[in-house]
C-alpha cells in the first residue's frame, strides 16, 4: 500500500502540472483530515485524493474518446463540456492503471465534480477536500471551510449551491446530477429533522 501511494505520487508529480499537483496533494491532506474528523477510512480519503484528478489534463477530444472507450454514457451536458467527464474517466484509470478496485474510492474519484444522489461519506469527504483544500481562493470558502469541519452534509449542500450560483453566474449548463445531488440532500436533512422532532416529542410525553 505505501509502495503504491510513493508510485503514485512520483507518476502525478512527473504528469501533472506543478500548480494540479500541489492541488492534488493538498485534497489528499484535506481529505484525510475529514475522514478522521468524521469516522471514514483515512487511507481510503487519501488515495482518492491523490488519484481524484488523474483525468484532467486530457483535452476535449481525448476525453471524449476515453469516454466512448469505456462505453460510459455521454448525455448532451458531457457532450459540450467534455471536462465534466474528467471524474468518470478518472475511476477507470484508477482501476486499469492502479488496480483500484474498491467501489467506493472509485465513486469518489467518479463523482468528485457534479456529486450524485445518494453520496457515501466518502465521496462527500472528497468532493468537499477538492473545494476546500488550503490554496482554494475564492469568495466564500472559509464560511465553507468552517462549515466542512462542521457539518458535513451541510457544508455539501452549501457547495453544491455555491457551484450552482457560480455556473448560473457564467450561463453554463448546470448537471443534473448536481441538482438531484442538492435535492436528496434537502429531502434527507429535512427527514432527519422530522424524525428528531418526533423523538423529541415521544421524550416529552
Ligand atoms: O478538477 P478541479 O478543477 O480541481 O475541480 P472540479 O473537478 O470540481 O472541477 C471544477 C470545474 O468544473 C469548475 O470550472 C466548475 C466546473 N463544474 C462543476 N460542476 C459543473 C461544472 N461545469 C458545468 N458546466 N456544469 C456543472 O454542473
Ligand atoms: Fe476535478
Ligand atoms: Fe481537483
Amino acid at each position: 500500500m505505501k509502495n503504491k501511494v510513493a508510485t503514485i505520487i512520483e507518476d502525478l508529480r512527473s504528469v501533472q502540472k506543478p500548480r494540479r499537483f500541489q492541488h492534488i496533494l493538498n485534497v489528499s491532506d484535506a481529505a484525510k483530515q475529514l475522514a478522521k474528523k468524521y469516522g471514514a477510512d483515512e487511507e481510503s480519503a487519501y488515495l482518492a485524493g491523490l488519484l481524484h484528478d488523474l483525468a484532467k489534463p486530457y483535452d476535449a477530444a481525448t476525453m471524449l474518446k476515453k469516454a466512448e472507450a469505456y462505453q460510459l454514457t455521454i448525455d448532451p451536458i458531457y457532450r459540450s463540456d467534455p471536462q465534466l467527464l474528467h471524474g468518470l474517466v478518472g475511476a477507470r484509470v484508477a482501476q486499469e492503471q492502479y488496480g483500484i478496485e474498491d467501489r467506493d474510492i472509485l465513486n469518489a474519484i467518479a463523482y468528485h465534480t457534479t456529486g450524485r444522489a445518494g453520496m457515501s461519506r466518502l465521496e462527500k469527504i472528497v468532493y468537499l477536500a477538492d473545494y476546500i483544500e488550503v490554496s482554494r481562493d475564492f469568495p466564500g470558502v472559509d464560511a465553507l471551510r468552517k462549515a466542512a469541519f462542521k457539518d458535513l452534509d451541510a457544508a455539501v449542500l452549501l457547495a453544491f449551491e455555491q457551484t450552482i450560483i457560480f455556473l448560473i453566474d457564467r450561463h453554463k449548463m448546470i448537471h443534473t446530477n448536481t441538482i438531484i445531488a442538492r435535492n436528496d440532500l434537502i429531502q434527507k436533512r429535512k427527514n432527519r429533522k422530522e424524525n428528531n422532532q418526533q423523538k423529541d416529542n415521544y421524550e416529552y410525553q
